[in-house]
């Protein structure tokens, strides 16, 4: 059953039917399947394959931004069930994508996550440059910096990100944590961000455990 349905989801979005991944994501829910893994293991694996197609000349943007637009209101349904009521506050974290890339899902995934977990969240949006985060630090005191980025050629904002949290004296501040699939934990190290996240389940498990030492 449960596979079943995880199965239809993917499928409706590599179909791009918008109107089937709202049926697979209701379905999902009322079939007491954790919303954490229709997203790993369906809209990721689902848009991942979109990906492929686009790549093979099969898809074209416009298709892309169906699959994105499918993906959305699937969250919707998705989002509220995320959300756990009545945790205690964990800390604070200051998330967005970096300048210059447009691609929010996955951020958006992280950060209802991280709200669920009991963090609470200050959502920058997408195309975020350097200095909007710096500022976002000084104004908001996080205790953690999150980056989304999704191109390899928008990556290179991460290292940016951190050299101007060096240069406003503000990295030793915070923790730094990126994620987006062209990322790496071996890109992490290079760029000296303090951890890299394959997924929001990974992500907001590693800033747990840095608030917990931290006490
Ligand atoms: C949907 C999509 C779009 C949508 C975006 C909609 C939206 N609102 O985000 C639209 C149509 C707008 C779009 C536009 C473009 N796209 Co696009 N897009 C995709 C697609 C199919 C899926 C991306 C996605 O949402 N994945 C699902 C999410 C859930 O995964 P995720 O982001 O990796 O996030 C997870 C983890 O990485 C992690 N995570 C992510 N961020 C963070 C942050 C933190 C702090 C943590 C802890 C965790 C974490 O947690 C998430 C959940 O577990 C990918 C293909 C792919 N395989 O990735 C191409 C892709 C990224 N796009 C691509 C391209 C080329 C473009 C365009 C340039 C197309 C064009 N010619 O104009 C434009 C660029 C616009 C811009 N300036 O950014 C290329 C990038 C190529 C490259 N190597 O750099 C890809 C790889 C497609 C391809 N195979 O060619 N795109």
């Amino acid at each position: 059953m449960e596979r079943e349905i995880l199965e239809e989801l993917r499928e409706a979005i590599v179909n791009l039917d918008v109107e089937g991944v709202k049926k697979a994501c209701k379905e999902a829910v009322d079939a007491g399947i954790p919303a954490y893994k229709c997203v790993s293991e369906a809209v990721a694996k689902g848009l991942e394959m979109v990906g492929e197609k686009y790549e093979r000349g099969e898809y074209f943007l416009a298709d892309l931004v169906v699959a994105g637009e499918a993906v959305k209101e699937g969250m919707k349904i998705l989002e509220p069930y995320m959300k756990t009521s009545g945790v205690e506050v964990l800390g604070k974290v200051v998330i967005g994508t970096v300048r210059g890339d447009m691609h929010d899902i996955g951020k958006n995934i992280a950060a209802t996550m991280l709200g669920g977990a009991g963090f609470e969240v200050i959502d920058l949006g997408v195309d975020v440059s350097p200095e909007a985060f710096v500022e976002a630090v000084r104004k908001y005191r996080p205790h953690i910096v999150g980056m989304s980025a999704l191109f390899t050629t928008t990556m290179i904002e991460m290292e940016k990100v951190i050299k101007a949290l060096e240069d406003a004296g503000l990295r030793n501040k915070v923790k730094v944590i990126i994620g987006g699939a062209p990322v790496s934990r071996e890109y992490a190290e290079k760029i000296g961000a303090d951890a890299y996240a394959r997924d929001a389940v990974e992500g907001v498990s590693i800033c747990k455990s840095w608030i917990l030492e931290g006490r």
